[in-house]
């Protein structure tokens, strides 16, 4: 299950301010001497990876990053000023390269790390710097460096933050398709999903997370019932799990019967998987047998000690709320 993100970027650093040619002018002092300053230095573009990025969606919107121009020298040996650097945040993992040629500029895997991927140009030197003793008044100052610019490719191997479990038919696909741009199979029947779906899904600013759906488990999983328990290794390396429960059907035991299958098909597979965070929604609540007993069954979750949030993947109510408490789950497995 890989899946790639891309973003092409340009960037382009600031260029270096120019020198300036001025000479001192003082009461009672005919020739003064030189006394243009330097130019100050353009902005650097830097690309620095944090773990408060999972994806690279927002590049997708932002495509140009230009950081500024040194400010140009001036009289009475004053510098301009150097411009601030341009940062851009990447997720940990992302890799670097020139979208021209396809060489690898970094492979940034560490957390904070910090590349320059276009230098700004230096100031040029003002006619002071060039006063010799043969020539105490020169005329001429440097121009400043340009910055760099490059067409930039982003590539990151994404892997899913957020895994969906849950029997056949419940509404994981649906789940996924409402709340990010892919569009997996969904339809009426089980095990409508055979290899896992990948979505990224936005949310604030510029912050998103990976969810990926896996194909309906039934009791037995562990053991190659149904489609198996081998696509639960995929969600092995997500932060939280999502557990989505339909009531709508006929469910003797109602959703907590469910609840407790599923777990302990996971728990037989890994328990590891087991004890992750999970958040528990119950889909449908469109259907009028689903509202009936939707009380009832957050009532019971409850009891037990558990939040069970109702949603609707059709109609999109309660979909924020869900997204919500996944977020907060993320932020406190420290993945955000
Ligand atoms: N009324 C209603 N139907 C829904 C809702 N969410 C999903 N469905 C329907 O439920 C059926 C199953 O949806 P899927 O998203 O394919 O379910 P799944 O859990 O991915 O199923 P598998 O991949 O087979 O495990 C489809 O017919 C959906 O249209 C909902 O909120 N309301
Ligand atoms: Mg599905």
């Amino acid at each position: 299950m890989k899946f790639i993100d891309e973003a092409e970027i340009y960037v382009r650093a600031g260029d270096g301010g120019r020198g300036c040619i001025s000479f001192r002018r003082e009461k009672f002092v005919p020739r003064g001497g030189p006394n243009g300053g330097d130019g100050g230095k353009g902005g650097d573009i830097i690309i620095r990876t944090s773990h408060s990025r999972r994806t690279l969606l927002d590049l997708k919107y932002r495509k140009h990053h230009l950081a500024r121009h040194g400010g140009h020298g001036e009289g009475s040996n004053r510098t301009g000023r150097n411009s601030p650097d341009v940062e851009i945040v990447v997720p940990v993992g992302t890799v670097v390269k020139d979208a021209g040629t396809g060489e690898v500029l970094a492979d940034l895997i560490l957390d904070g790390e910090r590349f320059i991927v276009a230098k700004g140009g230096i100031g040029g030197r003002g006619n002071a710097r060039f006063a010799t003793p043969t020539n105490q008044a020169p005329r001429y100052a440097q121009g400043g460096i340009k910055g760099e610019e490059r067409r930039l490719k982003l590539e990151l191997k994404l892997l899913a933050d957020v895994g969906i479990i849950g029997l056949p038919n419940v509404g994981k696909s649906s789940f996924i398709a409402k709340v990010s741009a892919a569009k997996p199979k969904i339809s009426d029947y089980p095990f409508t999903t055979l290899a896992p779906n990948l979505g990224v899904v936005r949310y604030g600013e510029l912050e998103s997370f990976v969810i990926a759906d896996i194909p309906g488990l039934i009791e037995g999983a562990h053991e190659g019932m149904g489609m198996g328990a081998r696509f639960l290794r995929h969600i092995e390396r997500t932060s939280v799990l999502l557990h989505i429960l339909d009531i709508s059907g006929e469910a003797p035991g109602g959703a907590w019967r469910d609840f407790e299958l599923i777990n302990r098909e996971l728990s037989l597979f890994s328990p590891t998987l087991v004890e992750k965070p999970q958040i528990v929604a119950i889909n449908k609540i469109d259907l009028p047998l689903t509202m009936e007993r939707i009380k009832r069954e957050i009532a019971s979750f409850k009891e037990k000690g558990i939040k069970a949030l109702p949603f609707s993947a059709l109609t999109g109510e309660g979909i924020g709320n869900v997204i919500g408490e996944i977020v907060k789950k993320l932020h406190q497995t420290k993945i955000c």
